[in-house]
């Protein structure tokens, strides 16, 4: 396989300005005929026109409607003496629909036809320029049997439809938007839709559908809701209207990822998209939310202006992740759920891409090389990206932001572009910023892969009443990049008195001090900043809201931590001081080997944010929740996953005992009584409720008590919603309560008929805390159970990766056992999916850090899956670079 780098890129040799597109839909094989308007790329040397194909059967070529002479070679269909002039070239093929398992390009789900082409999944429905830098308008014309498949969809607008001969129909579609090939969509289906419309600013009405299967469709009030609210907030915010006058969302139960952005027929995984409250937790709905406004996002960036290459795929991915993020944020609404917001998406960079960062698959947010583009939808590109286009906003404020996107369209609209296009308009939008006049400095977040480190000290002169802030980073090594140079580093702080009063911020040389909350641009090695007027001693409070994506050593002790927990005006430093606190503690009996022991200080701290009146519970839920393994593994050289679970384990119990009466106050204070909403009230309330449960439960069955796990089975029973059902449930399978088990057969014989509830019964067992080997042991059992398969991806993850990917001290064992069964279980897959093989192989990016035995053992399982001669690229490009 060879690797593809982003210097080499070239413009095509030939552009395709129309297509237009008939497919004969048949499960077995599909008839393709595809005719288009090509036209020679003058402003590049003159060559063969090399046309993208996989998995097809070729059956003709024609040129200006002559057979023209044509070879394939390898994936390529290469036609030697095409035309100077612009001509028409039409061709024919078939493919095989319900033979791919891959899921990319045209398959079947559920007796439906459905496709997927980003990246690069349109070569394997027909021979094209398959690259994002071509746009053309398309046309398509769908045939098919009418009974089986009433619904026919593709991009744009209906054109047509009509009864065939033999019992098929019809329809045809056209897009007015030039598009790449990987915006491409159809659906041949039974669906049924939810329907809506909508006028926009300007006056206009549009039609909204959500299309899914027959007994879906009261699932899907949620999604539609969440659509609305997109369109209207995309327009209020940034002045981007709705521009189809249909705007489609299918679900399908088989699908690689969340969801995708085809123009005007988005595609969604039902896990993205169908809700109940008897079916979907909180967080569920949540996540619906922020992926129906994704994909509806991209509507812009993405697909109005689109990219140039697949490198720069964070120009749309990032700054849509940005968008969603922000939309979120504001749907939230209160300042308190902003901020829940905003520490939700840190946890969930920290916990991903911070570990993909130090990991053998570390990479640019635009990366240089890829052998799979696949392997290359990653959180770096993603969440990282997204807080590149977060300092955007931080250096040139919220008006300048908004001016930089106004730019950007209008100098882009229509056109495939890259990330120095849109650094281009920010920067230019607001000269003289903090952006433009280091513009080429910040854009080293785009080169430059691993997380930076900022050491932060201070000290306080008392006779002359200055503070100096001395602020150092260090870019650390990584995978391909052995030296850096320094980034832009937006540093957004504060200064508290130690008795938590906001202190005035004036810098030497300032008139007057400036607000009580400024940025601090870090751009060399190392800077001081000193702050004059300062009566007291303070206590900074740094990198506020998460202002960079860097790890921060502040070197505050747990007295100054104590003052920020309690005082800090910036809801996420009070939470951050909470896990710091957590952290230390867990790090210092992993590092000495010592048995954990928390103190009272920490302790009467967490009872206090328990009881404050003032914190949300939503808050108080995720400042109690202790780090992830996952995370305190990254604060480590050296990681022994058993240890770390153990010290985790142990804070939790002990957090359990010393808390109890506090715990079961704030189970009952906490009781949601009126009628289900997943609003970030009642989800807050329902979170901390369940986290209360689970130490009460865990309490108990440390202590031999009956009546927690007694409590929990009644409500799981008696639970309304499935957010307190699931909740009730984890607590007792991850208490190891007895009464776990036949809450989980109940839960099963409940939800058999419902597919996404039945991954959660999956996952909850595969995450569930692991105790002397007993979880790994229950997935092995899984693996054999009727409902497991590893073609359906959703399925599969709910084992796979939730044992090898977030259960570390379940997957990581001295037997090895774990190992063995991710090798196995990634072959099988990359016969089936080599997508969702390349993801599940990931779970090993990190073995080079493991203690022995785990890393000696790590390294031979990776071994023997490379050594295997007919891997996927995936599969191969990802264990090679774990070994590289
Ligand atoms: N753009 C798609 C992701 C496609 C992944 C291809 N392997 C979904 C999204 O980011 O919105
Ligand atoms: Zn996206």
């Amino acid at each position: 396989a060879a690797l593809i780098r982003r210097e080499d890129y070239v413009a095509p040799a030939y552009w395709i300005r129309t297509v237009d597109l008939t497919f004969d839909l048949d499960p077995a094989k599909t008839l393709v005929t595809s005719k288009m308007k090509v036209e020679r790329n003058a402003a590049v040397p003159h060559g063969p026109l090399r046309l993208h194909g996989e998995e097809l059967n070729l059956l003709r070529v024609l040129i200006d409607g002559e057979s023209v002479s044509f070879r394939q070679e390898g994936h390529e269909l290469i036609i030697e003496s095409a035309p100077d002039a612009d001509f028409s070239l039409e061709i024919r093929n078939t493919c095989a629909p319900e033979k791919n398992t891959s899921l990319s390009g045209l398959y079947t789900s559920g007796g439906g036809f459905f496709t997927q082409c980003e990246a690069e999944g349109f070569r394997r429905i027909t021979y094209f320029l398959d690259r994002p830098d071509v746009m053309a308008v398309y046309t398509v014309t769908l045939r098919a049997d009418k009974a089986k498949y009433p619904v026919l969809l593709s991009n744009g607008n209906l054109l047509e439809t009509a009864d065939l001969d033999n019992g098929r129909h019809l329809a045809k579609w056209h897009d007015p938007f030039p598009k790449p090939s990987y915006l491409f969509a159809l659906v041949a289906a039974d669906l049924v839709s939810r329907e809506q419309r909508i006028r926009t600013r300007a006056g206009k009405d549009h039609l909204l559908q959500v299309y899914v299967r027959r007994g879906d469709l009261e699932k899907t009030e949620h999604a539609m809701n969440s659509l609305v609210a997109s369109i209207v907030w995309d327009e209020a915010r940034f002045g981007l209207p709705l521009d189809l006058e249909r705007f489609m969302v299918v679900g399908v139960s088989d699908f690689n990822m969340g969801a995708m952005e085809n123009k005007g027929l988005n595609i969604f995984n039902t896990s993205a998209l169908l809700a109940s409250p008897a079916t979907a937790t909180d967080a569920d709905f949540s996540r619906i939310e922020s992926i129906v406004a994704h994909e509806y996002f991209h509507n812009w960036t993405g697909n109005r202006v689109t990219c140039r290459d697949w490198f720069q795929l964070s120009l749309k991915e990032g700054l849509t992740v940005f968008r969603d993020q922000e939309f979120s944020m504001d749907m939230a609404a209160t300042p308190s759920a902003r901020a829940v917001c905003r520490i939700q998406d840190v946890r969930q960079l920290r916990a991903v891409q911070f570990p993909e960062d130090s990991g053998a698959m570390a990479h640019p947010v635009r990366p240089d090389s890829y052998v799979e583009i696949n392997n290359f939808y990653t959180p770096t590109v993603y969440e990282k990206g997204s807080e590149v286009v977060r300092m955007y906003q931080t250096l040139v404020g919220r008006k300048g932001f908004e001016a930089g996107i106004k730019l950007y369209f209008e100098r882009h609209d229509g056109q495939a572009v890259t990330c120095d296009d849109f650094a281009a308009a920010i920067a230019d939008a607001n000269p003289g910023s903090a952006l433009s006049t280091r513009l080429e400095a910040f854009k080293r977040w785009y080169a430059q892969s691993g997380t930076p480190r900022v050491q932060a000290r201070g000290s306080y002169d008392a006779a002359a009443q200055t503070f100096t802030l001395t602020l150092k980073q260090h870019n650390p090594a990584t995978a391909g990049q052995p030296g850096k140079l320094p980034q832009v580093i937006p540093v957004t702080m504060g200064l508290l008195s130690r008795e938590g009063q906001v202190l005035p911020l004036q810098l030497q040389g300032e008139a007057a001090p400036v607000g009580t909350e400024r940025v601090l641009v870090l751009d060399e090695a190392e800077q001081t900043f000193v702050f004059t007027g300062v009566a007291t001693e303070p206590v900074p409070s740094l990198l506020r809201g998460f202002s960079a994506p860097v790890v921060l050593d502040d070197g505050l002790s747990d007295a100054e931590l104590l003052v920020l927990l309690k005082h800090d005006a910036d809801a996420f430093n009070r939470w951050e001081a909470s896990q710091r606190l957590a952290l230390n503690r867990i790090l210092q009996a992993v590092r000495t080997g010592e048995a954990l022991v928390l103190d009272t200080d920490y302790l009467e701290a967490m009872r206090a944010v328990l009881r404050d009146p003032q914190l949300d519970a939503a808050f108080k839920e995720l400042a109690l929740t202790l780090p992830g393994e996952g995370y305190v593994a990254e604060q480590l050289d050296v990681v022994d996953p058993q240890e770390i679970h153990a010290a985790v384990e142990a804070a939790y119990q002990q957090l359990a005992a010393a808390l109890a009466d506090d715990w079961a106050a704030a189970y009952e204070a906490h009781q949601v009584k009126a009628g289900y909403e997943p609003s970030p009230v009642q989800s807050g309330q329902r979170a901390l409720a369940n986290l209360a449960l689970s130490m009460l439960v865990l309490h108990a069955t440390r202590t031999g008590d009956t009546v927690w796990p007694g409590r929990a089975y009644q409500r799981f029973k008696d639970a309304t919603n499935m957010t307190e059902r699931l909740g009730a449930l984890a607590a007792l399978v991850n208490a190891h309560a007895e009464l776990a088990e036949p809450a989980l057969q109940r839960f099963h014989a409940l939800f058999k008929h419902e597919a996404l509830v039945v991954d959660k019964w999956f996952a909850l067992q595969a995450r569930a805390s692991e105790d002397g080997g007993k979880t790994f042991a229950r997935v092995k059992q899984l693996l054999q159970h009727p409902d497991f398969t590893l073609k359906n991806p959703n399925r599969a993850r709910s084992l796979l990766a939730s044992l090898c990917m977030f259960n570390p001290a379940a997957f990581h064992r001295s037997d090895a056992a774990g190992y063995v069964l991710w090798a196995e279980q990634v072959l099988l897959l990359d016969g089936i999916n080599p997508q969702l093989a390349g993801r599940v192989a990931r779970a090993m990016d990190r073995w080079t850090v493991l203690a022995e035995p785990y890393r000696s053992a790590a390294r031979e399982a990776i071994a023997r899956v490379a050594a295997k001669p007919e891997l996927s690229n995936d599969v191969r490009e990802i264990v090679e670079r774990a070994l590289a």
